[in-house]
């Protein structure tokens, strides 16, 4: 099939943009994978935030260069590529407010909170990181339980095989294996059999797993994040069983 050259932009982090990578990848598609280094104060970043025709109208990353095209914003990407590349046809109305909505679940119920969590030290002085340790555990467990929920009303797990992968199938893998990193053994999908089944069969596990093989990379660009995890699961190990 030729497309126009496709270039996705991002630190080089697991952050907003590994799903989109695994999924281009899981589903053979060309693109070129352009990581900005995690250098000392963010010195390749500070090089390049003025020139808005790399980092976008909004000067964040990631970005999608789509042959002339240059499309900002996590979720904007996602749905551009799902339309762009085919997804959407493939999908019924319904199935595609669906994954929609799962896309937007992961965005600011799934990932922006672990974010923040992971950043928290750094971003809100003062903060009482074991008690918003405990909270954000608490609230993803709850999306977690919703997600459940709805994956089990709409069949959504059978569905895996009888499409190709979709951006919202691989954004929701991501986000359970973040979580599974930052909360250690406080993370379980035991009494969520459905999610623990997507997680387990996901048919682009093994292209996240060689992704990560391949190009090894943090969460997110935290500075000091290895040792901030280890703080985390220290501060939840005792917090009441999800
Ligand atoms: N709303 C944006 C947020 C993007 C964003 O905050 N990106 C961060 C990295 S995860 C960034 O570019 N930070 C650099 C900066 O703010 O200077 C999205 O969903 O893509």
């Amino acid at each position: 099939v030729s497309r126009p050259d496709i270039c996705l932009r991002y630190f080089d982090a697991r952050g907003r943009a590994q799903f989109i990578r695994a999924w281009l990848t899981a589903r053979g598609i060309d693109f070129q994978d352009e990581r900005v280094p995690l250098d000392e104060g963010f010195a390749s970043w500070q090089a390049m935030r003025d020139d808005r025709a790399r980092v976008g109208p909004f000067r964040r990353l990631p970005v999608l260069h789509y042959g002339d095209e240059l499309v900002p914003e996590t979720i904007v990407i996602a749905g551009f590529l799902h339309r762009e590349l085919g997804d959407a046809a493939a999908l019924d109305a319904r199935d595609n407010r669906r994954h929609d909505a799962l896309l937007s679940i992961c965005n600011s119920d799934l990932l922006v909170p672990i974010g923040m969590l992971l950043w928290a030290e750094m971003l809100m002085t003062g903060i009482d990181l074991p008690t918003f340790a405990r909270t954000t555990l608490t609230r993803l467990c709850r999306t977690l339980d919703v997600v459940e929920e709805a994956l089990t009303d709409w069949d959504w797990v059978a569905g895996l095989r009888r499409r190709p992968v979709t951006l919202a199938d691989c954004f929701l893998w991501d986000e359970l294996d973040k979580q599974r990193l930052v909360f250690g053994s406080r993370f379980s999908l035991a009494t969520r059999p459905r999610l623990a089944a997507f997680y387990e069969q996901h048919p682009a596990r093994k292209t996240f797993e060689d992704l990560l093989a391949t190009r090894p990379c943090q969460l997110t660009g935290r500075p000091g994040e290895a040792a901030a995890i280890a703080d985390i699961q220290g501060f939840v190990a005792d917090a009441e069983a999800a």
